[in-house]
């Protein structure tokens, strides 16, 4: 059975406590839920995970790369949060390295201000989803062990 990777990055550990009429009511421990029904739902393990530090992201996406060679990997799905707009290490650290990579935002940021129009994750990722709400993360699990082929 292989893994689906589910990062998050920083401040997403708020969900559900501030400002509902942007990313919702749900917590981060119910987005979890929702993930780990659709991964069982399509046969894959779930490996869901939050950090508010950058370099965390980047040891967690070396530790997919591994899991990638191995042939143990489904996919990554990445809500990055506020380093998507601004961390050139995130985008080197899914670079090359084949991951079948989905970046994430719970919000559409291309309905908000102009500096959450820019992503440094989105030239290496494979698909890019916004706007769902919470819903998009059980959505990118289904797109993931649908690319499976
Ligand atoms: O829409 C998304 O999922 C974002 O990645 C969320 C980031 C934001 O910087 C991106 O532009 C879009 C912010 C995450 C902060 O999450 C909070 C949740 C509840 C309360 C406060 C912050």
């Amino acid at each position: 059975m292989k893994t689906a990777f589910i990062l998050n990055g920083p401040n997403l550990n708020l969900l559900g406590t501030r400002e509902p009429g942007v990313y919702g009511a749900a917590t981060l421990a119910d987005v979890e839920q929702l993930a780990a029904a659709a991964c069982a739902q399509h046969g894959l393990k779930l490996a869901f995970r939050q950090t508010n530090h950058e370099g965390q992201l980047v040891d967690w996406i070396h530790e997919a790369g591994q899991l990638h060679a191995k042939g143990e990997l489904a996919g990554l799905i990445i809500n990055a949060g506020a380093y998507t707009h601004t961390s050139v290490a995130l985008h080197d650290a899914i670079k090359g390295t084949g991951i079948t990579c989905i970046e994430l935002h719970i919000s559409n940021v291309f309905a908000r201000e102009a500096f959450r129009h820019h992503s440094y994750i989105s030239p290496v990722a494979k698909a890019v989803m916004c706007g769902f709400g919470v819903k998009g993360y059980p959505l990118a699990v289904a797109a993931l062990a649908d690319m499976q082929g």
